[in-house]
């Protein structure tokens, strides 16, 4: 971690194998950002992971996780103002929860300029939806460079940055997950630090910036005169590349990922279609695509998730009174799915079945490999909780999960959250449930780290509207799902110590009247407390609280003289009834053909969250 510190501040030229999270913190130092804020979110938390291994005093960069991506993007516009470069990163569904403050940007005189930096996710590898934010792009009149690989997000970061000084707006650099954890070795220019300059730039010259009624129209006139300019330039950019393979006949238009698996699939087809691909890919550069278009017989846009670069390309060559036949998607599938090689290659067979010849069978793993679902760690106090909490429930109680670590609650064993949606979206669902529902107990779950990022407007909407739910809120001391990034409850923020915003008093500011508190490893405490929360018929909260296991055992084992535990089986007492495997389902348990359990003694973390559950007091203590 030290050594990635000092690579990333590094004054000399040099080159290095990197993630393309890593290869953007280098062009953030070398563009001269300022100031960096995030929330945390798929694919993009190891964009902070690179920041913090340079030490805090080195680093040339403000950086911050804000509350949520809303107040991030704020913090972010807000240094911009005062005519600092600033960026501000988050995952793909991170901008439905900015888009209140995002869409107003490029109204903005954005005198710094700012670089929104975008996780997307196709696959949906760690989201709960593949959406497409180039739709965000195109209704905020916001320009997009899409890198395909690390050095390519090196590049395009350093021109994001230029284009947004230059023409005080923002840009945005849509990634995706391949191209986030991709690794490769990139070439680093040298940096030179410079003197930051502090003076406060923020003034009202030019008039002050509140886009309201006719100022709003203005401002819009002003956001689409700078998207014009900046399709200008990216005619002339070279971030668009022209792979020339003098066929006439046919060409694709692409981009990103799509155009890493195309080259993949094309690697030994003879007949090579000419391929154009974008790096601007919002505004598309009109003259180059135009001319390409023109060009051939035949293009086909090759392009991950929505059809938006095809409806780009087919209104110009409408308005171009172009021929070409222009061949975009087909069918619902392909605006599924990551674009790996194999969906290239299925996608190029429909478009053009002579072209690729032999179908290559796709990857199959072999049948040994079985499916591992996605489980709670060894130790985790959500798995106590949610243990605990079943005893309370009956069959007919309805159970709303919320998004987190605790969202695996839903799976067997516990199968508590029977829908979900969105960060902080609980109480309010929970709420909508209870309407009209005299005879089933509501009972939402919401982590900490959700709590104060989209949790409370739910809450107060409870209490306000006298909504008769229990909210059992997961207060494991982080965020746990995406790498244990600090909230506002833990006492301490990316940039050092701070006080505790404890969530109790939080509960009882938003006039919250019944608040039970209990640690998750008391189970049956935890069990009564829910019994008498859901039958209270005024909305009600415990708190189920535990340290993260992974953090805390992570943190543990650092320090000297650590020892590891575990718990035994005492085989004399075991009965078979398998309530430890089937009921509370740790994975540290493994149960033989022969019906025998054993401890795994990769996994046991001796937490002992165990020994309450067992019916013979079989599982003896960690010694
Ligand atoms: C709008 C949005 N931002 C970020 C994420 C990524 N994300 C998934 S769960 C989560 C928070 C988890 O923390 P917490 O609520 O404390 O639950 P825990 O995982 O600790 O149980 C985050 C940030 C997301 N899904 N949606």
């Amino acid at each position: 971690m030290k050594h990635m510190g000092t690579m990333l501040m590094r004054e000399g030229p040099f080159e290095e194998i990197v993630m393309g999270n890593t290869a953007l913190v280098r062009a953030m130092i070398e563009a001269g950002t300022r100031v960096v804020t995030s929330y945390p979110g798929s694919p993009t938390p190891e964009i902070a992971t690179a920041i913090r291994s340079i030490p805090r005093g080195d680093r040339p960069f403000y950086f911050e996780f804000s509350t949520n991506e809303k107040v991030a993007t704020e913090v972010a516009f807000g240094a911009a103002i005062n005519g600092h470069l600033s960026t501000v990163f988050f995952k793909s569904v991170g901008l439905n929860v900015a888009s209140d403050t995002f869409v107003q940007l490029s109204y903005m005189n954005i005198l710094g300029g700012m670089v929104v930096v975008l996780g997307d996710d196709p696959g949906a590898n760690s989201s709960q939806n593949e959406q497409d934010n180039r739709h965000f792009a195109h209704m905020s009149y916001t320009p997009v460079l899409e890198p395909s690989n690390p050095l390519e997000v090196y590049l395009f970061y350093k021109e994001a940055a230029s284009l947004a000084r230059r023409y005080h707006m923002p840009i945005i650099l849509r990634l995706t997950t391949h191209v986030c954890h991709a690794k490769e070795k990139v070439a680093f220019s040298a940096f030179t630090p410079l003197q930051p300059d502090d003076t406060p730039r923020f003034n009202v010259v030019g008039g002050p910036q509140i886009p309201l009624t006719e100022e709003a129209l203005g401002k819009k006139r002003e956001a689409l005169r700078k998207l014009e300019e900046v399709g200008r330039t990216a005619n002339e950019s070279n971030l668009n590349q022209l792979v020339d393979n003098r066929n006439r006949r046919r060409g694709i238009i692409t981009m990103g990922l799509p155009y890493l698996s195309l080259m993949d699939v094309l690697e030994k087809v003879s007949e090579k279609p000419d391929i154009l691909k974008l790096g601007f890919v919002h505004p598309v550069p009109r003259k180059i695509v135009e001319a390409f278009v023109k060009s051939h017989d035949e293009v086909k846009i090759l392009e991950e998730l929505d059809d938006i670069l095809e409806k780009d390309v087919k209104s110009l060559a409408y308005d171009a009174g172009l021929k070409t036949r222009i061949l975009g998607k087909t069918d619902p599938e392909t605006w599924i799915g990551e674009y790996t090689a194999d969906k290239v290659q299925d996608v190029l067979n429909d478009t053009w079945p002579d072209m690729l010849g032999a179908r290559h069978p796709a990857a199959v793993l072999p049948e040994v490999v079985l499916a591992r679902p996605p489980q709670m760690c060894p130790g985790c106090g959500h798995r106590s909780a949610f243990h605990a909490i079943k005893k309370a429930l009956s069959g007919q109680d309805i159970t709303v999960a919320d998004i987190g670590c605790h969202t695996l609650g839903y799976l067997p064993p516990y199968e508590m959250g029977q829908v979900m949606m969105c960060m902080g979206a609980s109480p309010g669902i929970g709420s909508g449930l209870s309407l009209f529902n005299t005879s089933r107990k509501v009972v939402v779950f919401m982590g900490d780290s959700t709590f104060f990022h989209a949790g409370l407007p739910g809450i107060l909407n409870a209490v306000f509207n006298q909504h008769p739910i229990t909210l059992i809120l997961m207060e494991n001391g982080t965020t746990a799902m995406t790498g244990h990034q600090d909230h506002a409850a833990v006492g301490e923020n990316f940039n050092g110590p701070t006080d505790k915003v404890p969530v109790r008093k939080v509960l009882e500011g938003l006039g919250v009247k019944h608040i039970y508190e209990v640690d998750t490893y008391q189970q049956s405490r935890l069990t009564e407390r829910v019994e008498t929360a859901v039958n209270n018929p005024e909305f009600s909260v415990v708190i189920a609280r535990h340290p993260c296991m992974l953090k805390f055992t992570r943190e543990a084992r650092r320090k000297p003289g650590y020892q590891a535990k575990q718990v035994h089986i005492d085989q004399k007492l075991c009965n078979q009834t398998h309530t430890c495997v089937a009921a509370f389902g740790c994975p540290t348990f493994t149960r033989h053909t022969d019906g025998k359990v054993t401890i795994n003694p990769d996994l046991c973390i001796g937490d002992g969250s165990c020994l309450q559950t067992c019916p013979t007091r079989a599982i003896e203590k960690p010694g």
